[in-house]
């Protein structure tokens, strides 16, 4: 057992309070009510740095943020100077995907850099009961594992065991469990047990009751100082990094925002209301958009004013595509396999790494950010993770292109609210291949001259079509990707 797999960790916890600008949207979420407060528990940690002055990590995901979202993006209607700053310092990914089309496997591919397939973490927890059909259809979905297990080592362990300070904020969404489970209880199972020091909002919870206090998520305490819950979550990340400024830290800030319910300040609001139409269909996501930018931003002028800018790393992307937004040219959104509901935006920084204004076309995959934060310190995946991604730093200095072949994704289960049909998907090159499972067909796609997946080539180009296939199916065994059966 690692030293990882054996450190425990600390949380702080608390409750809420005011009011709200709302604009009642398309659909509702169930929100788990039985999150319990996070249990403090410590060992002392060994720091055992690997270099002389390892870099600061800092990653930043929005949560249902789609590739167009972003002014950066080309969303020219929409403002968000911080992460157009950001980008301005450093790479914008034109080609990033996440892992998924739903926020759990993102997230766990994250954390371990495995692949949702390998992990059998494939849907949204707590999705649809397990063995689901759903009607019409002749298909059974492959039972998943629900929340990420504590034996697995997360990227906050293997930090954390290497001399960092380790700070959740945000929206964990890996601790979904059975009230009926004779396993660990879903606090059991939040960030402050899978290698963070702390851990600030994170539980079951797949989006927050509110955006306004009273937040109603368990490990937020109340605060009378801020009213809106991106504006709290960067505070207590510039609180984590004024603490921990004098050593390496891992800042994991996982953004509720923007995911459902949609609510903003009504400043934002009522100035998206007067720019509505393209780019702006909804003016409170957009505000919502604008808000979390703004919080954002708060907490990259903090890591300026404590002098951290110039050794941390900082890495901004989204857990899946966009749950409402207008996703033009691409087709799909969240849920979905085709581009709509997996590419997202991606920015990361690395003063001195990162040659300023960068962009890459390259294709990257959430893993790839797990690969590239143990590259970046210097340490080796932990010998439990079969690392399904690849490093980005030379891709970052210019050192060297990515040399890989394909990326790849699963997806066997229905969206919440979606009608996204079961399938997995290989991108390779400019071609996209899309298996589904409820009549075994296939799509091909070539994106460089279909971006909008219009398109299907399986007709003229049965070549390729195969190749690709086979490639997928291969990957799919090697992986044990759990796919649907036929119910009879
Ligand atoms: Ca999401």
């Amino acid at each position: 057992m690692s030293l990882a797999m054996m450190t425990k960790k600390t949380t702080r916890c608390g409750v809420a309070i005011n009011p709200i600008s709302f604009n009642a949207a398309c659909v509702l979420f169930a929100f788990a009510s039985y999150c319990l407060l996070g249990v403090a528990d410590l060992d002392a940690q060994q720091p055992n740095p690997t270099t002389a002055n390892p870099p600061n990590i800092v990653l930043i995901m929005a949560d249902d943020l789609g590739w167009k979202d972003l002014h950066c993006y080309g969303n020219k209607n929409l403002e968000t100077p911080n992460l157009d700053r950001l980008a301005k310092q450093g790479m914008l990914f034109t080609n990033a995907y996440s892992a998924s089309p739903v926020c759990t496997p993102t997230r766990a591919a994250m954390m371990t850099g495995e692949s949702p397939a390998r992990l059998n973490i494939t849907n949204h927890a707590p999705g649809h009961p397990p063995g689901y059909q759903k009607p019409g259809t002749k298909i059974k979905t492959a039972l998943w594992q629900r929340h990420l297990p504590l034996d697995r080592v997360t990227l906050a362990e293997q930090l954390k065991a290497n001399g960092y300070a380790t700070g959740f904020v945000g929206k964990w969404h890996l601790s979904h469990q059975n009230k009926k489970s004779n396993g660990p209880t879903e606090p059991e199972l939040r960030a402050e047990h899978q290698g963070f020091d702390i851990n600030i909002g994170g539980c079951s919870f797949g989006g927050p009751p509110s955006y306004f206090e009273p937040y109603r998520i368990p490990n937020i305490s109340p605060s009378d100082q801020f009213n809106y819950l991106p504006e709290r979550c960067s505070q207590e990340c510039i609180n984590f990094i004024e603490e921990n400024q004098d050593k390496p830290f891992f800042l994991c800030w996982w953004n509720y925002s923007v995911h459902y319910p949609f609510q903003a300040p009504a400043p934002l609001v009522q100035k998206y209301e007067k720019r509505k139409g393209p780019g702006i269909e909804n003016p409170t996501y957009a505000a919502m958009i604008e808000g979390m930018d703004l919080s954002i931003g708060k907490l990259l002028s903090s890591l300026d004013r404590l002098g951290l800018t110039e050794n941390t790393l900082i890495i901004f992307t989204s857990d899946n595509g966009p749950f409402a937004a207008n996703v033009k040219p691409l087709r799909g959104e969240k849920g979905y396999l085709y581009e709509g509901g997996i590419r997202v935006p991606a920015i990361v920084k690395w003063a001195g790494k990162i040659k300023p204004a960068s962009v890459s076309q390259t294709p990257i995959i959430s893993m790839d950010f797990h690969a590239t934060i143990l590259d970046a310190i210097g340490i080796e995946p932990d010998p439990s993770n079969h690392p399904d991604g690849d490093s980005l730093v030379d891709l970052f200095t210019g050192k060297s292109p990515l040399d890989r072949d394909a990326i790849y994704f699963h997806y066997p289960n229905y969206a919440f609210h979606k009608k996204n049909r079961p399938g997995s998907a290989i991108r390779s090159g400019d071609f996209k291949l899309i298996k589904f499972y409820d009549d075994n067909s296939v799509e091909l796609y070539n994106l460089k001259d279909d971006l909008s997946e219009t398109n299907d080539l399986t007709r003229s180009m049965p070549k390729k079509t195969a190749e690709l296939r086979n490639k997928l199916e291969t990957w799919l065994s090697e992986t044990d990707a759990k796919v649907p059966a036929n119910a009879n």
